[in-house]
């Protein structure tokens, strides 16, 4: 039968107009009369979704016409934020659907708003994720991402007293008009029992997995549009369901609970995110979840391939398969175990087709971040697997021991076993050894990479190690939530710029033009009205949009350091205080972030900030010279406010620490001055921006370890620097913490004792580079000149740039 295909959505505003009363009557049922703010949301959505599903038909149509190869991203985080105002610019249509709801009465800036955060991840790994599925779309790469639909996302962050408070993030509440359920996209996914080994003396072993417990994972879909909706990608999120949702027998002899907790038992798979960022949460639910997720992609992959090729033998081919750092890496052995034990593969040709497939990415060096699980657990819960990370362990061992340049040392460092204590499995080597492709986020995290903890697999397979700086969509993060700037950078130079972010380049003929950087300045005014009045009305504070808004935002951590930023504030505070008569540049400093719950210093650094902020913003002395905020519930609608009001950007990470970052990226693209360290992706913006428009300043990230190695004094320089040897004290002896005044002790001492995120150890240059910043703001001249620059120069920072790269040199896609 030839069935007729739909025609084309028009996109004239009094048709769009009519469908969304279309679809508020007879889709949500209601009056638009009656119709809430969330009513003409969701109908807005589903109209648009509309247009967007006939390009995602097409696409999905055109690479089985092809036979293009697809690119699969494994990631347990997918930081998308809202979609609508993404879908509806990238389709074109903002002008249109704006129009449509203005004849209707209904104001999009306000349903936009309302629209919740999907916050699928906890920081720059998941929001990478997002940027990525958006760029492979805008590219043209036919592309799946494969997570999970987490029920809560990342914890909603409230403060009580200052301290940070998690509560659940529902952001399914309302429906999620974007996502389509597929229930004949189901697989079922074991968890432990047993290994059977059939065949007789004269046949190959064949192994049989006998899992002792079984859940469904269901698919849910969420199409990603391209720019100018050239393409439309699937995000394909897993929900775990029960294979019984009800035990009836249980049930009808009483037992009501009883008859639900197979049930309940199977949802919990993925009803929470796991708040934890650089450290793994060690439970067993997690290696559940990864799991979870990797099987039921990998049983999606394989039946996708069969429904166009006959077999596997060219997978590698027509799949590449990405691992977003090591949470999906057990797709490796499962992968194996799928080709040999279901599909009857030979275990040797299974391994080369599986290395060729898999590509691994690492996001970071911190020892704590590097996952690895009990052998006991592993064993427990995936027995089959663990035979399979034996058995790869042997091979990859063999290996090692036929160059003779490894001893003992190297080939204990190579294993996929760590035997130092208990013994476990680890992660990052599985996922090493399982892949033709390993790449670090920037240069010098890549190079760090080879130099440090995959030292000795790199010596093995030299050839495998690369690097693909990060990058960020500067659709989302320019033309979104910056409208004002990017239509000055159009009437400046055209609107190349928006298909190849290269072309601001254009844009530095103008950085010392009078009036270009005027009209740059009250962009960047306008941008921090909107920011202080947001912040007036959610936190009551007044704030002076003349003044310097510098801004950290990010998870907190240790090794980002806000406290050096904090404990500089508190320093600055104090020279205020004593020199009332100087011209001290107005500042206001912005914190946001949140804090893995179980991190009791990062917490604590929170409530460190919010006692600062409550002393100093109430003090008469500073005259409103200097004012601290820290801004609640950090998430990417928040950023995309923050973001484009910055004129100060702190990437102040302790240098060797911070694989990339993208908020720096975020932030320079927005014409902010970044104040940092030579520091993952910071090091190529200091070569792109040029050195005279960035302030860097602290050790680098080979005088950190040398003087890690060399055995830091903190103490003898704190002695020597009487601001930082001041601010300390008043931190330590409760000025700011009146109501329990050893609060902030502990920590004191830790930069007394071992610094080992270097605060007091690049606290003089920091401070000093801080001043720096201030005498180039006093020429505002020279400070939009710079700003204007970094705008100009930051093209290559767009994730387009980077997953061409992905393309070309890893997927060959
Ligand atoms: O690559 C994305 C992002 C980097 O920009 C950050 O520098 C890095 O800290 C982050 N890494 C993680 C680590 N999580 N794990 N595992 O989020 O990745």
């Amino acid at each position: 039968v030839d069935i007729p295909q739909p025609a084309p959505r028009s996109s004239r505003p009094e048709i769009m107009a009519e469908e969304i009363i279309e679809r508020l009557t007879y889709r949500i049922g209601k009056d638009a009369k009656v119709a809430k703010p969330h009513d003409w949301l969701t109908a807005t959505i589903l109209v648009v979704r509309d247009r967007v599903i006939d390009k995602w038909m097409e696409s999905t149509r055109k690479v089985y016409r092809t036979g293009d190869k697809r690119v699969y991203y494994l990631s347990l985080e997918f930081l998308i934020g809202r979609l609508m105002r993404d879908a509806v610019s990238n389709m074109g249509l903002l002008n249109e659907i704006r129009d449509a709801l203005t004849s209707l009465g209904v104001d999009i800036d306000v349903i936009a708003g309302l629209e919740p955060d999907a916050a699928l991840g906890n920081g720059g790994l998941g929001r990478l994720a997002a940027c990525f599925m958006e760029s492979m779309a805008t590219v043209d790469i036919p592309a799946y991402g494969y997570g999970i639909r987490y029920v809560h996302g990342l914890f909603r962050q409230q403060m009580a007293d200052g301290w940070q408070v998690e509560l659940p993030e529902s952001w399914l509440a309302h429906g999620n008009p974007w996502e389509f359920e597929r229930r004949e996209s189901s697989y079922e996914i074991g968890f432990g029992g047993s290994v059977e080994t059939v065949g007789g003396y004269d046949e190959p072993p064949r192994y049989v997995w006998k899992p002792a417990e079984r859940v469904i994972a269901m698919a849910y879909d969420t199409p990603i549009v391209g720019w100018r909706g050239k393409r439309v990608n699937t995000l394909r999120l897993w929900s775990a369901q029960p294979i019984d949702p009800i035990l009836l027998d249980a049930f009808n002899a009483g037992d009501h609970i009883g008859a639900l907790r197979e049930s309940t038992k199977a949802e919990t798979l993925t009803r929470v995110l796991y708040p934890a960022d650089a450290n793994p949460a060690g439970q067993e639910l997690r290696l559940r979840q990864e799991y979870f997720f990797s099987s039921a992609s990998l049983q999606d992959i394989l039946r996708r391939h069969l429904q166009q090729y006959p077999d596997f033998t060219n997978l590698h081919e027509k799949v590449s398969i990405q691992l977003n750092d090591t949470h999906p890496a057990v797709s490796i052995a499962e992968m194996m175990r799928l080709l040999c034990d279901v599909h009857g593969m030979d275990f040797d040709e299974a391994w080369d087709i599986t290395r060729q497939t898999f590509s691994y990415t690492n996001h970071t060096l911190l020892p704590e971040a590097l996952e690895s699980w009990p052998v006991p657990l592993f064993e427990r819960m995936l027995p089959r697997h663990m035979q399979i990370v034996y058995t790869i362990n042997t091979k990859i061992l063999l290996d090692a021991r036929k160059e003779k340049k490894f001893g003992d040392t190297q080939i204990r460092a190579i294993s996929l076993i760590d035997e130092n204590g208990d013994r476990r499995v680890r992660m990052g080597n599985l996922a090493f050894v399982g892949s033709h492709s390993i790449n670090g986020v920037s240069a010098l995290h890549t190079d760090l990479m080879k130099e440090t903890v995959f030292a000795d697999l790199h010596s093995l397979y030299p050839e495998r190690i690369n690097n693909k700086t990060n990058g960020i969509t500067p659709r989302r993060w320019l033309m979104q939530c910056n409208p004002g700037l990017t239509n000055l950078i159009r009437d400046a130079i055209g609107d190349a710029f928006e298909d190849d972010t290269e072309q601001l380049k254009a844009l530095d003929a103008f950085a010392d033009d009078k009036s270009f950087q005027e009209k740059f300045a009250a962009i960047k005014r306008a941008n921090k009205v909107q920011l202080a009045n947001l912040i007036g009305s959610r936190m009551g504070i007044r704030l002076d949009p003349s003044a310097m808004f510098d801004i950290q935002i990010k998870r907190i951590h240790e090794y980002k350091r806000q406290l050096l930023n904090i404990i500089e504030a508190v320093a600055l505070y104090d020279q205020i205080r004593s020199h009332p008569e100087l011209d001290w540049v107005p500042r206001v400093k912005f914190f946001a972030g949140k804090a893995a719950p179980s991190y009791h210093n990062a917490k604590l650094i929170i409530k460190l900030a919010n006692d600062v902020a409550r002393v100093i913003n109430n003090d008469p002395a500073v005259r409103g010279l200097l004012k601290v905020v820290f801004v609640p519930n950090y998430n990417v609608s928040l950023a995309e406010v923050m973001v484009p009001a910055a004129d100060l950007s702190e990437q102040i990470s302790t240098a060797g620490m911070e694989a990339s970052g993208t908020g720096n990226m975020k932030f320079a693209l927005n014409g902010a001055l970044t104040i940092g360290t030579l520091d993952g992706a910071n090091v190529e913006m200091r070569d792109h921006v040029g050195p005279e428009n960035i302030v860097i300043f602290g050790m680098t990230a080979e005088e950190v370890a040398r003087t890690r190695a060399d055995g830091h004094n903190p103490r003898a320089i704190i002695e020597s620097s009487r601001e930082l040897a001041q601010a300390l004290a008043a931190i330590a002896s409760g000025v700011f913490s009146p109501d329990d005044r050893s609060r902030f002790t502990s920590l004191m001492d830790g930069i007394y004792n071992h610094d080992w995120f270097m605060v007091a150890g690049d606290f003089d240059a920091y401070a000093k580079a801080q001043r720096e910043v201030d005498q180039i703001w006093n020429d505002q001249t020279s400070w939009y000149a710079k700003t204007i620059r970094n705008t100009a120069r930051m093209g290559w920072f767009s994730s387009d740039r980077t997953i061409r790269q992905y393309a070309t040199e890893i997927w060959r896609a």
